[in-house]
């Protein structure tokens, strides 16, 4: 039976047009879902270099007005991956016409922000996902999978840091097409957004709620030139690190650390679990590997497992390579949309949605708002779902 079409638009020609558009083109290779997508339109301001980015990925066609876009009859879902201040008025936009939405994290600026984006799309009630990939990283889905069977028992302890050293040099502008994940008017906040928004949504999602953080933050370089205005020197106004505990609603402590000033680490997205008869371990650049304890085992036996994540029966990978093959960082974007055309195919609930990262955008508002205060912040939990 033939395949039906879903006609995208996609929304910004940046690293992360390039990783979707690479999930449009091949997920249907390695996946046998009933749906196809389509890469019928992109749109991006710059119309010389939004020419030669749909011709590489073969966009049937272009826009530069996302307005525009959104009123095209022949477009099901709009995907959002410029900067985060765009998000709220396209997916509303995109909800408001009847369109599923796809949204790059943060979901938002600022959870109010992203309350009215949910509210949008749930009215509206279209389709829509938030893509927060690295849920896609088998090792990651297998944890899942671990703690999910209780193999854990209590949590005690959830520690994540996720590491980057991009911004050490004063050299590095803030703003434009390159740099905005440094302007607080384009992000919204630093690695808080960018960076531990990844981190908190795994942990959530591994291990239940977030009640309560703490958290202090620090900004480096106090002030960087603009990159679209070499010379014009303005305060910067993000966090260039971040580090935060958390208290779980089971009763679990977390502690969070994310910078992009840890010289030598490029994108160490990290975490352990302690539970009370077995702990996990993972780290994203060792991606293929998940680090197993469990007390159970036989004593004088016992250690830490360091299981390969790339046999058939471990999430994801029967539909990737032979055992021991391993796959990359743009195969967890493709097993994140396969799963969003499962879901559409088989009314299986898509995750995760735009509510998920309002959770998250909530944590993240709380994490900011402690760090300004210098007080413990209550994430109320009516508030997220
Ligand atoms: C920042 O450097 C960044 O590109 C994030 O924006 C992504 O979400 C992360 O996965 C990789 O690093």
């Amino acid at each position: 039976m033939g395949k039906r079409a879903l006609n995208i638009g996609l929304i910004g020609t940046g690293f992360m047009g390039r990783v979707h558009s690479n999930a449009y083109r091949q997920v249907n290779q390695f996946f046998d879902v009933k749906y196809r997508p389509v890469l019928k339109a992109v749109c991006a301001r710059k119309e010389e270099k939004l020419k030669a980015f749909a011709g590489k990925w073969e966009w049937e066609s272009c826009e530069t007005d996302w307005r525009k876009l959104i009123d095209r009859k022949d477009i099901d879902l709009i995907d959002i991956a410029v900067p985060n201040n765009m998000h709220h008025d396209i997916a509303i936009a995109a909800a408001e016409a009847g369109k599923m939405v796809f949204c790059e994290k943060p979901l938002a600026m600022n959870a109010e922000e992203g309350r009215e984006m949910v509210d949008s799309v749930e009215r509206a009630g279209v389709s829509n996902m938030i893509w927060f990939n690295y849920r896609r990283v088998p090792a990651i889905a297998l944890a899942k999978q671990i703690v999910d069977q209780g193999r854990l028992g209590k949590i005690f302890h959830y520690r994540a840091r996720y590491l980057q050293d991009w911004t050490i040099s004063s050299g590095v502008p803030q703003g434009g097409e390159t740099f905005w994940r440094l302007d607080i008017e384009s992000a919204g906040s630093g690695v808080t957004g960018d960076l531990l928004a990844h981190s908190i949504d795994t942990a959530m999602w591994l291990t239940g709620r977030i009640s309560s953080v703490s958290a202090m933050t620090e900004t480096f370089i106090k002030e960087r030139s603009l990159q679209e205005e070499p010379g014009k020197i303005e305060p910067v106004g993000i966090d260039d690190a971040c580090a935060f505990l958390a208290r779980f609603e089971n009763g679990a402590m977390g502690t969070f650390e994310s910078t992009r000033y840890a010289r030598g680490r490029k994108n160490q997205n990290t975490f352990e679990i302690n539970g009370e008869k077995a702990s996990i371990c993972f780290d994203l650049e060792d991606a293929h590997r998940l680090q197993y304890f469990e007390h159970g085992d036989d004593e004088g036996l016992r250690g830490w497992r360091s299981i390969l994540v790339t046999d058939m029966e471990h999430p994801y990978m029967s539909h990737w390579w032979v055992p021991g093959c391993v796959i990359g960082y743009e195969h967890t974007f493709i097993n994140a949309l396969a799963d969003f055309l499962e879901g559409l195919e088989t009314g299986k609930k898509i995750c995760p949605d735009l509510r998920e990262g309002l959770a998250a955008q909530y944590v993240c508002d709380a994490v900011l708002c402690s760090s300004e205060t210098n007080q413990w912040q209550v994430i109320n939990p009516s508030s997220c779902m």
